[in-house]
């Protein structure tokens, strides 16, 4: 059915369309009527949670007509776009973030005041949107931010999770975990039931001849499931262009829904099937830089991927154009190996459902794909069975082990009678059962493969895909260093920095061209710019203070200085590293004659992040970590000289929060385990410094800011597999100032040892595989300069300052330029601009 309005009705059509509000009468005027009609409420029951909602819905209309405009920008364009697919997109709240992006954010604030509410208690209601587990997901989300404001043709694919990362609540120091509903009120996210697509699995494969006589695969049987389409809006910054991120969810399908079993009585049963159906999409997989091989998470991959594909590709034909166009028109990134079954589902569609020959149709499969890497660690890289993916997934299996053969026929004539080498690249491991290993599927199915920092990216040539770098050559692996959004990371979280520099120089282009930063070096010298700046620092600690206080009761000193740990918890990251060193301080302060406890600069060690639910070792170290607190908080000997504080349920507003008021943060993971790291950025761009070690993207920080504003401490990436080796061969020595920390925890300062045996003997006696002994001294060491450093609070400033000004690398703009540029091959769509827009 022609479902556009006929030429001569448009005109009254266009007399009508929707405005949305530009002036602060308007924001009221859209705010009180959502309240009052969408919402239901009056002005005697309108509490700052309905606030939140009807300014919400003021913003959302603004939003989506912007969204419609960018969408039919885009399809007369009819460019290139590109596709991000991720299954954890970490956007945390909307409000603020949309306000900002629209310009629009002091007319709301005038609006609330004259309605009778503050805006930051508004902002605060706000449920964050938390589908995601740590860094992958908050990267997927600084690009959506990025993509949009540099006006790319952009859209995000993923999973709408009903229930996103768990809640973290600390119980008698331990971590409980507490399930995320946030759907019940979500303005941010438009149904569209229309669109609605149906997934198929299990069954299996039949071969039939078609008209001409064609052999092709049919995928019959098994059991349908549907997609629904759930659009969220992604405003840019300083720009009308508006991305979609589309989020699918999981539906019994109608055709499905056994209607026999129904009118059987069978009333059950067939509930039953439906709720099914919707735990594809009901909860996101709480590990991060884990894999553990669960059918349902296949199906989430599956299911995301096949409606995705199903709705690219359905745009493409609109365009009417031959198959071998699709790489000009499409280009589809994948976020790890999470969404690799896309490249499968690809061929087959080009294949069984379009009838392309089969090299044809991989020449466009491997020209649209492309993939990121995020780890080298092997218990991160996905594998999935044979006998698993066999089931859910028969026709599937079958054109993977047809990828893998044409694939080993090519290398065998390339290293003719390098049998290892062969048994090395197979995409099918044989082990038993035997795996299907993703990232190999991932690697030949793409185009280009990067890593997210420069170590990182030179290390998966030496590792993983070292093979394939003999194959392929070496360019087809390139780098693009991770990047933070200005926007959210500085205009949002620091407004009063973001003001201050804005002040300087003359303006917020830096927000949009992040190495316009550079111009702050110029004002060193600048006295009242540089009290201005400390006054800032320091009222960005009270207000963390404050949120301790509220939190955790514990009255920390904000003239201490804060040293802050806040990621997920993961031994590679080393918190444990972190909070032995913390004892080590306690000792030595407990050690110290009075006089020289008054030299010492007082210190307030916070910790936040989650533990996978079913990682013990991480969820002993938070309780080691609260444990000390317990003790050292209540030490009358130490009072403010040391405070511990864990900081309950991490998430992205508390990051806004605490990273603004950070003297010094921790990126200490084992050398060559953290691929990038990203709150590392984050940190200095607000104004603090890191102790770390040369890992990640640490080491391009410290090429851009200097060696001397950063603190590098421990072994080098190359030195580790010696080291490791060493341990395991009888050559390890625990360090001796690490020794008498494990005594303590042994005696029972801290108590009951036995509940911290597993984690002391990992270290002591276990290879200690993450060298928290080989780099503690080190640590320590590294940790008094900082105490030095801190004293000459001038030179700690300028430090700081000159830090900032040299962070314009770490822009996601930057970054999203370079995948656009080297690997997508798309080119931006300028709106033209409007009303003075
Ligand atoms: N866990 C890396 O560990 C990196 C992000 C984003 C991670 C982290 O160092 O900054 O990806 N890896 O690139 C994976 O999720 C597999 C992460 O967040």
């Amino acid at each position: 059915v022609e479902a556009s309005i006929p030429e001569p009705q448009r005109e009254a059509w266009k007399k009508h369309s929707a405005q949305g509000f530009t002036t602060k009468e308007e924001f009221e005027n859209e705010t009180v009527r959502h309240v009052e009609t969408t919402l239901a409420r009056s002005l005697f029951n309108c509490d700052e949670l309905a606030a939140y909602s009807g300014a919400s819905l003021a913003f959302r209309d603004r939003l989506v007509i912007e969204w419609n405009r960018t969408q039919q920008r885009q399809t007369f364009a009819d460019q290139k776009r590109v596709y991000y697919l991720s299954l954890e997109f970490l956007m945390g709240r909307a409000l603020d973030n949309a306000m900002l992006n629209v310009g629009l954010k002091d007319v709301a604030r005038a609006g609330l005041k004259d309605l009778g509410f503050r805006i930051e208690d508004v902002i605060s209601q706000e449920h964050d949107a938390a589908l995601g587990n740590g860094g992958l997901g908050r990267l997927a989300a600084c690009f959506l931010d990025s993509m949009a404001t540099l006006n790319y043709p952009a859209w995000g694919y993923g999973l709408r999770y009903r229930y996103g990362i768990f809640k973290q609540e600390i119980v008698d120091g331990y971590q409980v975990e507490v399930p995320d509903y946030w759907l019940d009120f979500n303005p941010w996210e438009f149904p569209r039931h229309d669109i609605t697509v149906d997934i198929q699995f299990y069954g299996h494969v039949s071969r039939h001849q078609d008209e001409d006589g064609k052999n092709i695969a049919v995928w019959e049987g098994g059991e349908i499931v549907d997609a629904v389409a759930f659009d969220v809006p992604i405003p840019g910054y300083s720009t009308p262009t508006t991305n979609n991120l589309r989020l699918w969810s999981s539906k019994a399908s109608k055709g499905e829904f056994d209607f026999q079993k129904f009118n059987s009585g069978d009333y059950e049963a067939s509930v039953g099937d439906q709720q099914r159906a919707e735990t594809i999409s009901a909860v996101l997989y709480p590990n991060d830089n884990l894999e553990r091989g669960k059918e349902l998470r296949l199906k989430q991959q599956y299911f995301w991927c096949a409606a995705s594909l199903y709705d690219i590709v359905r745009r493409f034909k609109k365009s009417k154009k031959a198959w071998s166009a699709f790489p000009d028109m499409v280009a589809i990134q994948l976020n790890d190996t999470h969404p690799t079954l896309a490249i499968v589902e690809l061929q087959r569609i080009l294949v069984d459902l379009e009838g392309l020959d089969w090299t044809e149709a991989w020449d466009v499969v491997q020209k649209t794909f492309s993939y990121a890497n995020h780890t080298v660690m092997p218990e991160a890289l996905e594998k999935w069975s044979v006998p698993v993916m066999q089931n859910l997934l028969p026709r599937h299996l079958q054109i993977i082990y047809e990828v893998n053969s044409q694939f080993l026929h090519m290398v065998e004539k390339q290293f003719p009678k390098d049998r290892d080498m062969l048994r090395r690249v197979s995409i099918i491991e044989e082990s038993q059962p035997q795996m299907v290993q993703m990232a190999y599927l991932a690697t030949i199915g793409s185009h280009k493969v990067n890593g997210v920092a420069e170590l990182h990216s030179d290390l998966i040539k030496t590792t993983i895909f070292k093979d394939f770098v003999k194959i392929y050559g070496p360019d087809k692996f390139t780098n693009v260093t991770n990047g933070i959004t200005p926007r959210r990371w500085l205009h949002q979280a620091n407004p009063r920095l973001s003001e201050l520099i804005a002040s300087k120089l003359g303006g917020y282009e830096f927000l949009t061209d992040l190495t316009k930063l550079n111009e702050l070096e110029h004002f060193l010298d600048d006295k009242d710019f540089k009290k201005e700046w400390q006054e800032i620092k320091y009222a960005n600690k009270v207000r963390l203070a404050q949120h301790i206080m509220n939190t955790t009761g514990v009255r920390v000193n904000p003239k201490a200085l804060f040293d802050i740990q806040v990621k997920r918890i993961h031994e590679y990251k080393r918190q444990q590293l972190n909070i032995l060193g913390v004892i080590h301080r306690y000792l030595t302060i407990k050690a110290m004659s009075a006089e020289e406890r008054k030299k010492l600069a007082p210190r307030v060690s916070i910790f936040g992040g989650k533990a996978a639910p079913g990682y013990w070792m991480a969820k002993t170290v938070i309780h080691l970590v609260c444990s000390v607190g317990e003790v050292v908080n209540n030490d009358k000997d130490v009072g403010d000289l040391l405070k511990v504080i864990y900081i309950e349920d991490y998430n992205v507003s508390k990051a806004e929060i605490i990273t603004p008021a950070s003297d010094i943060s921790e990126h200490i993971s084992t050398a060559g385990t953290e691929a990038s790291g990203t709150s590392n950025m984050k940190f200095v761009l607000n104004g603090g410094l890191i102790i770390g070690t040369c890992d990640g993207a640490n080491i391009e920080i410290t090429r851009e800011v200097g060696e001397s504003n950063i603190f590098l401490f421990g072994n080098l990436a190359e030195d580790v597999e010696d080291l490791r080796h060493a341990h395991t061969y009888g050559n390890f020595k625990l360090d001796p100032d690490l020794a008498k920390v494990f005594d303590a925890i042994k005696g029972g300062r801290f108590g009951d040892a036995n509940r911290f045996s597993a984690l002391c003997n990992s270290i002591i006696d276990q290879g200690d595989y993450y060298l928290v002994s080989d780099d503690f001294n080190s640590y320590i060491k590294t940790h008094a300069l900082v105490d030095e450093a801190y004293k000459d609070q001038e030179a700690w400033l300028e430090k700081c300052i000159t830090s900032v000004s040299r962070m314009g690398f770490f822009s996601s703009d930057r970054c999203i330029q370079e995948y656009a540029e080297m690997i997508w091959n798309v080119e931006p769509l300028v709106p033209e601009q409007r009303n003075g827009k």
